[in-house]
């Protein structure tokens, strides 16, 4: 900066700590002044101020918001008697904006379909956060193993950076010193142990105490007669299934899909299969279900809190957009979402959701008006006997119809034909005891 009285002399100093005067604090006449700024290492913007020549100058410089998300750690041991592993990813910088940070869990040595928990989801830093925990499931088998490893993974940051520590290796340590005997086998059978794997593989949630006395209870009050014990196996089973929590949970994530991307077909199979994914049910359902313990505190509200968020989320997904393109009037948009759905709008419901839209012709408009054709009634009983197959796979073989052992849908088709015939009656088409007492299902746990 030029001073403009000739021949005069002047000074220049810096008001701020952060500003310093690196050249010419002095002069005569015509002259110069440089200056470094400090790096703002606060989220703030920050305004500081010099003196030359008896004028002010005023330096805006603004706030860093950069910040780094990564593990703690580079590995973690678990002992598999814990039965689960929880973890922390930390926000070092700034937590002065909303980040987002994928993770997922994928195979070492241990198996995520018998020796934890398929794990993957989207953490959400919100204003002020620092810190999030996520928890993996461990399966307390009865089998002797040398220790086993599983990696957690970050990716996909948004608002953030990763940090070196993006990856995470959990150790399983086993702790049998024999093989057997397997909990879930009717003469060795442990109740509580297999009430609480229903929890984890249908609610993705450790039991609350009353829900697991109860179920383990009704198992219990048959005494040691056999045929009550095992029909009660069988129905405590499917309560998992039928339970609000999962129908309002699970069963919602596979009607989202279904009204929103339709059906599909598989190899060999008349007629056409669902469309959802054991690996994008995984964690839309962990997100509708977060903190919800259906009949415990403000589980209501939670729970309507979380339809909405990834309601929204989902209409605002590149899978959907490309599906439901932002050009698609409110008449497009609903009879595409009826005629996946398979037609279960009456004439009225129509109407009023393409009256909705037009009124609001938004984001939110949208996920509201997918949801409620997501929750419409008949969509609800049309689906059931499909997805409660579909579950048969995904609760208790943690895997795809499709995936190996099986190559296309024949077996989930085999079983949702037996369960039609029978009127969705599961007891009399011998499905939940088939999944429940099959070697798959049973391996998971012990020999
Ligand atoms: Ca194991
Ligand atoms: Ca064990
Ligand atoms: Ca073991």
């Amino acid at each position: 900066m030029n001073t403009a009285a000739g021949g005069c002399g002047w000074t220049a100093v810096s008001n701020a700590a952060w500003l310093t005067v690196t050249a010419s604090a002095s002069g005569s006449g015509s002259g110069t002044v440089n200056f470094s700024v400090a790096a703002n290492n606060t989220s703030e913007p920050r305004t500081g101020t010099m003196t030359v020549a008896g004028s002010t100058f005023a330096v805006d410089q603004a706030g860093n918001t950069n910040s780094t998300v990564q593990f703690a750690s580079a590995g973690v041991n678990v002992n598999e008697s814990e039965k689960k592993v929880q973890f922390t990813i930390s926000r070092s910088g700034s937590s002065a904006l909303v980040s987002f940070v994928g993770y997922a869990t994928s195979d070492g040595t241990a198996d995520r379909r018998r020796d934890y928990t398929q794990t993957l989801g989207t953490l959400s830093f919100g204003v002020g956060e620092t810190s999030k925990t996520v928890t993996v499931f461990i399966t307390d088998d009865t089998f002797v193993e040398s220790p086993e490893t599983l990696t957690v993974a970050l990716s996909n940051p948004t608002g953030t950076t990763l940090g070196a520590q993006r990856a995470l290796t959990l150790t399983i340590i086993s702790d049998d010193t024999s093989n057997g005997p397997n909990p879930v086998d009717a003469a060795t059978f442990n109740s509580q142990y297999f009430v609480r794997q229903h929890f984890v593989d249908f609610l993705n949630r450790e039991p609350d105490t009353a829900g697991l006395n109860f179920w383990t209870n009704e198992i219990e009050s048959c005494g040691s007669n056999q045929q009550c014990r095992e029909l009660k196996r069988i129905n405590v089973s499917a309560a998992f299934f039928l339970s609000i929590e999962f129908q309002e949970t699970g069963y919602l994530v596979y009607r989202m899909y279904k009204t929103a991307f339709g059906d599909t077909t598989s190899p060999n199979v008349s007629g056409t299969v669902p469309i959802a994914r054991l690996a994008e049910f995984i964690p839309d359902t962990q997100q509708i279900g977060q903190g919800v313990q259906v009949g415990i505190g403000n589980w209501e509200q939670q729970l309507e809190a979380n339809k909405n968020a990834f309601a929204l989320e989902f209409v605002l997904r590149q899978r959907f957009l490309s599906a439901f393109p932002l050009s698609m009037t409110p008449t497009q948009f609903v009879d595409k979402l009826n005629q996946n759905a398979g037609g279960v709008l009456s004439t009225n419901e129509r109407t009023q959701l393409i009256n909705e839209l037009t009124g609001n012709n938004t984001s939110v408009g949208r996920a509201s008006v997918s949801r409620k054709v997501a929750e419409d009634a008949d969509l609800r009983q049309n689906e059931k006997n499909r997805a409660f197959v579909l579950m048969q796979f995904y609760g208790y073989l943690r895997r795809n119809p499709d995936d190996p052992q099986d190559t296309d849908f024949r077996g989930w088709k085999f079983w949702l034909d037996k369960l039609n015939q029978f009127n969705g009656n599961f007891v009399q088409a011998e499905m939940v005891k088939a999944f429940i007492t099959s070697t798959e299902y049973r391996q998971r746990f012990g020999p």
